[in-house]
């Protein structure tokens, strides 16, 4: 198939609720949608960066430039076969999976749409449905953060994750623990720790948690690998997984016995899969990962999900958990803790083009 054109737009997105993390607060994204088009079809994709580099090093400006000055002008007017080969004129480019990852995805959903096929099919996932949990940010209070937690568990979500950094952390957890014995918590540390702080979170083992996530450095595993060590608690791997090269080193110094995987981190579903691949042969669970997408990339990430080796329910939650009103309808939602796999043809949800044109705030186009 040609590729006859690409187009990004820049969104903007107000959140319902302010998300903190241990590097920082958002209130909004700005996000970078991209439509694909060939044989009559337009695939979309959604760049998961956002507007500061405190979880990645790539932001909403580093990814549009290098999508629109290095990815989109050689790949508009290229020859696919499918999805899997649109970003091999530019496997030169190191890094800047995010940027890349956007790409991969809307050459997903096209070749989905060529084939009028379900994008959760073509990527090889059964699930009708997958179980899911809520991300809660870093919270003012702990009478905040219990408030949360009552009307998420309410809501049906499977696993509640918990942000943690230093000074919120294990004294916060035992709280949260003694007020809801039986809820499955996990907390998210976002690389707030040290190996110093070894023994500090040994007492998270008391807590009864799912896992913890990426406690130390951002694109460590060597450190990672002495804490699982140390502690009884499964580690998980976020940040530090990057690539399947990343996780099988993982996997090899013990460095977690979980892995989050995000097909917008990792440069796309090609490479999710094939991390979830590798997992599944070792024996290692997967959930999949989220960052505050809109529908799009939500839809992307469910179809991900349904693939067997997700065993975990992932940070997949209903739009209503992030927006006002969602840029797809139908919107998402969630029934006894579980959320439908879209089965309509590619992502199986339709863009709202007339709400995403009132949220652009800039435009680029790529022609053969
Ligand atoms: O670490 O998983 C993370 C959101 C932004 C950046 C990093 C993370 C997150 C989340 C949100 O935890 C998960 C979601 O999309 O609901
Ligand atoms: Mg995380």
């Amino acid at each position: 198939m040609r590729i006859d054109s690409i187009l990004i737009r820049e969104v903007h997105m107000e959140l319902r609720e302010r998300f903190e993390i241990s590097s920082g607060a958002m209130h909004a994204r700005r996000v970078i949608l991209i439509e694909i088009s060939g044989d009559g079809h337009t695939g979309w994709g959604e760049c998961v960066a956002s507007a500061s580099p405190g979880y990645s090093y790539e932001t909403t400006d580093t990814a549009w430039h290098v999508i629109s000055d290095f990815l989109a002008p050689v790949v508009a007017g290229s020859e696919v076969e499918d999805a899997r080969d649109l970003l091999e004129p530019v496997s030169w480019v190191r890094g800047h999976l995010m940027a890349k990852a956007g790409l991969e995805m809307a050459a997903w959903d096209l070749e989905a749409r060529r084939r009028g096929q379900s994008l959760r099919d073509l990527v090889g996932g059964s699930a009708p449905t997958v179980p899911v949990g809520v991300s809660i940010g870093l919270q003012a209070t702990d009478e905040a953060l219990h408030e949360k937690v009552r009307q998420h568990v309410s809501e049906g979500y499977r696993k509640i994750k918990i942000k943690i950094k230093p000074g919120r952390d294990v004294g916060m957890l035992s709280e949260l623990r003694r007020s809801f014995p039986g809820t499955p918590f996990m907390a998210d540390a976002n690389s707030a720790y040290t190996l110093e702080d070894a023994d500090h979170l040994k007492q998270l083992d008391a807590l009864d948690l799912m896992m913890v996530e990426q406690p130390l450095s951002y694109d460590d595993l060597r450190d990672h690998a002495e804490l699982q060590r140390h502690l009884a608690t499964p580690v998980c791997l976020d940040e530090s997984i990057r690539s399947v090269a990343d996780a099988q080193l993982a996997l090899e110094l013990g460095s977690g016995r979980v892995i989050n995987i995000k097909p917008g981190r990792v440069g796309g579903l090609a490479s999710a899969k094939a991390i979830h691949d590798l997992c599944i042969a070792h024996d290692i669970p997967v959930w999949c990962g989220g960052m505050l997408e809109t529908g799009i990339g939500r839809a992307h990430n469910l179809a991900l999900a349904s693939l067997p080796g997700f065993s975990i329910p992932g940070d997949i939650s209903a739009s209503r958990r992030y927006w006002e009103r969602d840029i797809v309808t139908p919107e998402f939602d969630i029934e006894d803790g579980f959320m439908a796999v879209p089965d309509g043809v590619g992502i199986g949800v339709e863009p709202d083009l007339e709400l995403i044109n009132t949220l652009t705030a800039r435009t680029g186009s790529f022609e053969a």
